[in-house]
């Protein structure tokens, strides 16, 4: 029986890879080369400063650390703007639903995110209050696939990691969820990823009596 839910934000509560997607296009636009969406995939679950570096690599380009840290806050100030237009209708279909039901049979939900602006996208959508625990890229130290993310939240809610249910939709994110030693539901294509142990392909097919098996 699941005592607590860890959802991962981008990709499980809302669809920022979009607004990531532009504001990396953007950058790589003006250091000369093309950014595709595929590209962006590599993208999803990883940190800001990592996430840049594999920008660098597809495009040949070197850059020193102090460049780097320029150009990371140039795509997160154009990120800001994007995800500063967003509201509660961005919140991905099957959510809110889902979030209503598991406070119903008091299992409490944290969120286990890579990303430094989770606070902002919460308030914007409405969801701040509803999480038990926020965990994310200003707590933690090490990036998914470490399990810190999820551990913290466990420990934040007070319950064990093996007693845990993590939704992602980053093969970073899943392989985090399961060196947690907790149960993973992939929200996304099974072909694509790997080693979680149920599959979804939107909240709208979740409930908490599937989760009870
Ligand atoms: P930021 P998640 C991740 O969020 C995104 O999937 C990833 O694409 C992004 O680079 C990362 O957050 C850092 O985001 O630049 O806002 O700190 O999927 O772990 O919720
Ligand atoms: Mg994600």
């Amino acid at each position: 029986k699941p005592q607590a839910v860890l959802f991962d934000l981008d990709g499980v509560i809302v669809d920022t890879a979009k607004h990531h997607f532009k504001a990396w296009k953007d950058l790589a636009d003006e250091l000369g080369f093309t950014f595709t969406e595929n590209d962006n995939e590599r993208l999803k679950g990883v940190s800001r400063m990592d996430s840049l570096n594999i920008l660098l690599n597809i495009g040949n380009i070197n850059k020193s650390d102090e460049e780097k840290e320029y150009l990371a806050a140039k795509k997160n100030e154009r990120y800001v703007a994007a995800i500063s237009q967003m509201d509660e209708s961005e919140i991905l279909p099957g959510v809110v639903r889902f979030l209503n039901e598991l406070e119903e049979n008091n299992i409490p939900y944290a969120l286990g995110s890579a990303s430094k602006n989770a606070p902002k996208i919460l308030k914007q959508i409405g969801l701040f209050d509803a999480f038990n625990a926020i965990v994310d890229g200003n707590t933690i130290s090490k990036a998914k696939p470490d399990p810190e993310v999820f551990l913290k939240g466990a420990e934040e809610l007070s319950v064990h990691p093996e007693s845990c249910v993590v939704f992602e939709d980053a093969q970073s994110g899943i392989e985090a969820g399961k060196k947690a030693g907790m149960y993973v539901v992939g929200v996304g294509d099974p072909d694509v990823l790997k080693g979680a142990d149920d599959y979804i392909k939107s909240m709208e097919e979740m409930s908490v009596k599937r989760l009870k098996g």
